[in-house]
């Protein structure tokens, strides 16, 4: 099989990339964060009427095209440099501001982010940018390294029946909490395993991201309605129709190419601690601990 393209202009954060799902970078300067934090502050009120049960809630949830086409171009004159600078390769999908109320039950659980490309010939990865610190009470990412290697999975629109459900919990004990400072950004790659912890700062926890894309695949977006698997409507995109998606998550101008049917099937315990065994992730003593006893981390 032919390789897939680097995004990383530097090999090692490439390397990087590859083995762990993500990379931290420190690519912005306060002046950056705190255009794109003005700009929150302007359509802030858009945003929180948009608020879901489950306390995050993107731009797209605004469900006003006018506003997204707004932010994506406010975003890219911020952020478009940096890209420029340190990635190659790339197409780019549209960008959203992130946000996560401050509260109790805030805690994102893992979960992987849609399907965008075929991932055995290219990758898709958001540009995860917060507008403040974040540590463990404030909303930071955890991911579970190198979990985007485990298999490959179908991840449709608007939801599905996520193979590795029965395993969250112990995925939850296992994944890795990336504090980031103002300025660092998290490289994401969508089919790597992560969620965010709570954000307990009184106030909401805001992050810009971008989509981007190995350049020269199709982009693909998968819509199962009704929940049927036997007809999961494949639409091959451009990214500004992901502007378009209106709160159904139903594309109005994609093209729509095939039907497809999928069998989602849980990722059994065995299978996991298989991975687990091969994985260069984790230590003899963390492989013997989850692998025979409990699934708490030692860090
Ligand atoms: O911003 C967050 O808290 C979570 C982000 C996330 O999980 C995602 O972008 O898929």
């Amino acid at each position: 099989m032919k390789e897939a393209l680097p995004v990383f202009k530097s090999a090692k954060l490439q390397k990087q990339f590859d083995e762990d799902g993500f990379v931290k970078m420190k690519l912005f300067d306060e002046q950056a964060i705190k255009k794109l934090r003005d700009f929150y502050s302007t359509v802030q009120a858009e945003h929180e009427a948009a608020i879901n049960e489950e306390s995050l809630y993107s731009s797209v949830e605004t469900g006003n095209r006018e506003l997204l086409v707004a932010i994506d171009k406010v975003v890219k004159e911020v952020v478009m440099g940096v890209v420029e600078e340190n990635f190659i390769n790339y197409q780019v999908l549209i960008s959203n501001y992130l946000v996560k109320a401050s509260g109790d039950g805030t805690e994102l659980f893992p979960h992987q982010d849609l399907l965008f490309v075929d991932e055995s010939k290219g990758c898709s990865f958001n540009l995860w940018v917060p507008l403040q610190k974040t540590d463990k009470s404030s909303g930071n990412l955890r991911v579970l390294k190198g979990s985007h290697k485990i298999q490959p999975t179908l991840r449709v629109s608007p939801r599905y029946p996520w193979p590795f459900n029965d395993l969250s919990s112990k995925i939850r004990g296992m994944c890795t909490e990336v504090e980031t400072e103002v300025g660092e950004c998290i490289i994401l790659n969508h089919a790597v395993i992560h969620g965010s912890s709570k954000n307990l700062t009184g106030e909401p926890r805001v992050a810009v991201i971008l989509g981007l894309c190995t350049s020269g695949c199709d982009i693909h977006y998968h819509f199962m309605p009704d929940g049927n698997p036997d007809r999961i409507e494949k639409y091959l995109m451009e990214p500004d129709m992901y502007y378009d998606l209106g709160l159904t998550g139903k594309p109005s101008r994609g093209k729509l190419v095939e039907y497809i049917s999928h069998k989602f099937e849980p990722v059994k315990e065995e299978a996991f601690k298989k991975w687990i065994k091969k994985d260069n992730h984790f230590s003899l003593w963390d492989k013997a601990r989850l692998l025979y006893f409990d699934t708490k981390k030692s860090n």
